[in-house]
């Protein structure tokens, strides 16, 4: 195996916003010589954060790379975006990583969204450490949030650093497997000293601690520990890599990104413990029978890559940005897409590095890599050499959010789809509805912010204005009362006339009965030919209801007498007949509005159930059920989709973003009567105004 790719290490920073992960690379790559400047998220000016949506919010979007060599081995950083608005960038990149970073805000301790990241490290089988960062600030405290990270990442923490001084006084670290101990001065510069007399006790706690925890993995050791005897450093750092490579426990150390301390550490850790993609080991395909079959990192068999990610450029078209799982690709050639059954051809391998791109000559297995122009190729697709197989694509985040597009200029209406679609190409967490009904184009995503910064690169992009809007929900009307009446339509005009007579009855059905026609007439009172007519006639008028236009629903029209004229019936005549029958049965048949129900699944921790619940009461909720998994409480209920328009962000707010649901359509219901007036009033106000 080829020792270029044992000495790869493909690393994701994860973990929620703003705990440093994007100042944590700038000083990384900083301090390696990669840069020659120490940019500040605050400034716009890092490598990872350089869309200009990112510098305006001063948060990261999107996930960013660069490779850079260090210590004879080549690290690929992905800066992820820890926003839950924007962590579909995150979750689709993390499979390509071999192992993830947890970075901790060291004040705040793990969140949320540290919880989703750890359940992608544990669904993809990866391997990873801790880094708690923050330590220079105010209130920061490693031990608890070292602590804290045990829940939270559902996993042993074995610390191996322990900061020397705290908050504003923090200016190095102890390192337990080497007993090393260093200071930085103001410039980030380490420099080698002693253990400090107040710390001695409790770094010897902890080692003997560390110690135990590694000995625990091999029956030798632990049988040499237990013997007291000396365990030599090579054993001990040879079995906890085992350790960290089996995920058997995260380790965790502690750092300042913005004072650069413990950030020389970083990368020497990276490359002593954490896998290479040769330790990743064989990754599952599908063949084209379905069945499973392995592919070896081996950079002489056939080349797979597998599509993680697209960015979409205006001008430059597509890049597809892959991770090579198996072979050698070359700077140029032929490549199948599996997933799509398509040819493909590239001319140019490419490299990404935050927001430049170098060409390259070859890529080994492991390797991140990106090439333009692919025709059919999408996120989530697999490329191969001919060989066919996929790799299955994790599933899209589910949106949870939902708004009404439009184009800022009525004339734009082209431009504008043309570019959500090549939006919806770069960002999985987005999808793209027509509906009909409401005659809106509905535009859902993870989150307000989501949505918004959504509009701001298209306008960038694609120099097109969109504005975003609560969606309307589409209602429906019933009607509660049987009734019969007549329709009669009559023209007498010069030559020819026009007539049609009808009596119908009009009686309401149960819910998600639709409309059913009936035909009574005995003695051709109306014509045969001339029924269907009349049935037309009830249909189209029942598409516009007599309360506020929403189309009619769970009603039986029963059409038992009418009267024609030899001359001036016909067919129109009684199609005009049956619609003034529906709209003379309709007002007094009680008409009622019915509203969507949502069916809504919410997940959160135990301790916010109560809140949920009272919640879900007021928006006229009924709580069917409650189930419980990995320590949290699953709340099943019915809610009107009227008051489900806005719950992704209260429910954020209600949980401290911990809470996750899902909803779909489940019936129609009656809207209580005074809520009906008063959306029909609205209704009404809003179709006045358009006219
Ligand atoms: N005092 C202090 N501030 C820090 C440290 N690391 C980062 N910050 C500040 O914290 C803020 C957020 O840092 P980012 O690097 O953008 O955090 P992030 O994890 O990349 O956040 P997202 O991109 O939203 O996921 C910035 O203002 C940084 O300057 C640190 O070690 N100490
Ligand atoms: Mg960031």
């Amino acid at each position: 195996m080829s020792e270029d790719i044992k000495t790869m290490r493909n690393v994701a920073l994860a973990g929620h916003g703003g705990a440093g992960k994007t100042t944590l690379a700038e000083a990384m790559l900083f301090n390696a010589g990669v840069t020659n400047r120490l940019g500040k998220v605050e400034e716009g000016n890092t490598i990872m954060d350089f869309q200009p949506e990112e510098t305006k919010k001063q948060q990261s979007i999107n996930t960013s790379f660069i490779k850079y060599t260090h210590n004879k081995h080549t690290i690929t950083l992905m800066d992820t975006p820890g926003d839950q608005n924007f962590f579909s960038a995150s979750k689709t990149c993390f499979p390509v990583a071999d192992c993830m970073a947890f970075v901790i805000d060291g004040v705040g301790g793990p969140s949320a969204m540290t919880e989703e990241a750890a359940a992608c490290a544990l669904e993809n089988n990866l391997p990873g450490f801790v880094i708690v960062n923050k330590l220079d600030r105010e209130r920061s405290d490693y031990a608890t949030c070292t602590d804290a990270c045990k829940s939270a990442l559902k996993k042993k923490i074995v610390p191996v650093c322990f900061p020397i001084g705290s908050e504003d006084d923090f200016k190095g670290y102890v390192n337990v497997i080497t007993g090393q101990a260093f200071e930085y001065d103001a410039d980030g510069k380490p420099g080698k000293t002693d253990i400090p007399a107040d710390m001695a006790d409790d770094i010897e706690m902890a080692k003997e601690e560390f110690v135990e925890n590694v000995a625990e993995l091999n029956d030798d050791l632990l049988e040499k520990y237990l013997e007291g005897e000396e365990i030599s450093e090579d054993e001990l750092k040879a079995t906890f890599r085992q350790g960290v490579l089996d995920a058997e426990f995260y380790p965790a150390i502690c750092t300042s990104a913005t004072k650069m301390i413990g950030i020389d550490l970083i990368p020497n850790f990276i490359n002593d413990y954490m896998p290479s993609p040769v330790d990743r080991g064989d990754w599952t395909a599908l063949d084209a029978d379905g069945n499973e079959v392995v592919i070896s990192p081996d950079p002489d068999a056939e080349f797979c890559g597998f599509v993680f990610n697209t960015i979409v450029d205006p001008y430059a078209g597509r890049l597809s940005l892959f991770r090579v799982i198996s072979g050698t690709l070359g700077k140029e050639g032929n490549i199948v897409n599996t997933t799509k059954d398509k040819k493909e051809r590239f001319s140019q391998l490419l490299e990404i590095a935050g927001k430049e791109q170098k060409t390259i000559t070859s890529a080994l297995p492991g390797s991140i890599v990106a090439v333009a122009k692919l025709k059919d190729t999408l996120t989530g697709d697999t490329l191969t050499g001919g060989k066919e197989i996929r790799i299955p694509a994790p599933e899209p985040m589910p949106p949870v959010i939902s708004f009404a597009i439009s184009p800022k200029e009525k004339s734009d209406e082209d431009k504008i789809h043309e570019a959500v679609r090549k939006i919806l190409e770069e960002d999985t967490g987005l999808m793209l509805e027509r509906n009909e009904e409401t005659k809106q184009t509905v535009l859902s995503g993870r989150g307000l912010v989501h949505i918004e910064v959504t509009a701001e690169k298209i306008q960038r992009k694609f120099n097109v204005g969109m504005s975003i809007e609560t969606p309307k929900v589409a209602y429906r009307e019933t009607f509660k009362k049987k009734i019969r009446v007549q329709g009669k339509h009559k023209k007498q005009s010069g030559g020819h006339g026009q007539y049609g007579d009808c009596w119908i009855v009009l009686e309401p059905l149960k819910s998600g009965s639709g409309f059913e026609f009936v035909d009574k007439i005995v003695g051709g009172v109306i014509p045969k030919n001339y029924i269907p007519a009349v049935e037309t006639g009830v249909r189209e008028a029942s598409q516009n209801g007599i309360l506020a236009g929403f189309p009619c629903v769970d009603f039986r029209v029963t059409v038992d007498y009418g009267s024609y004229h030899s001359v001036d019936s016909s067919e129109m005549a009684f199609k005009m007949a049956g619609s003034i029958a529906f709209k003379n049965a309709a007002v007094d048949a009680k008409p009622t509005l019915l509203e969507p129900i949502m069916k809504v699944s919410v997940k959160v921790p135990e301790d916010s159930t109560g809140d949920i619940m009272g919640d879900l009461n007021s928006r006229r909720g009924r709580v069917l059920g409650m189930d419980s998994e990995d320590e949290k409480q699953i709340i099943n209920a019915l809610v009107p989709m009227s008051e489900m328009l806005r719950y992704a962000p209260d429910l954020g707010s209600m949980t401290g973003g911990r809470g996750t649901f899902t909803m779909e359509f489940e019936q129609y219901d009656v809207v209580p009567g005074d809520m009906s007036k008063k959306i029909i009033e609205r209704v009404k106000a809003e179709k006045e105004e358009a006219s």
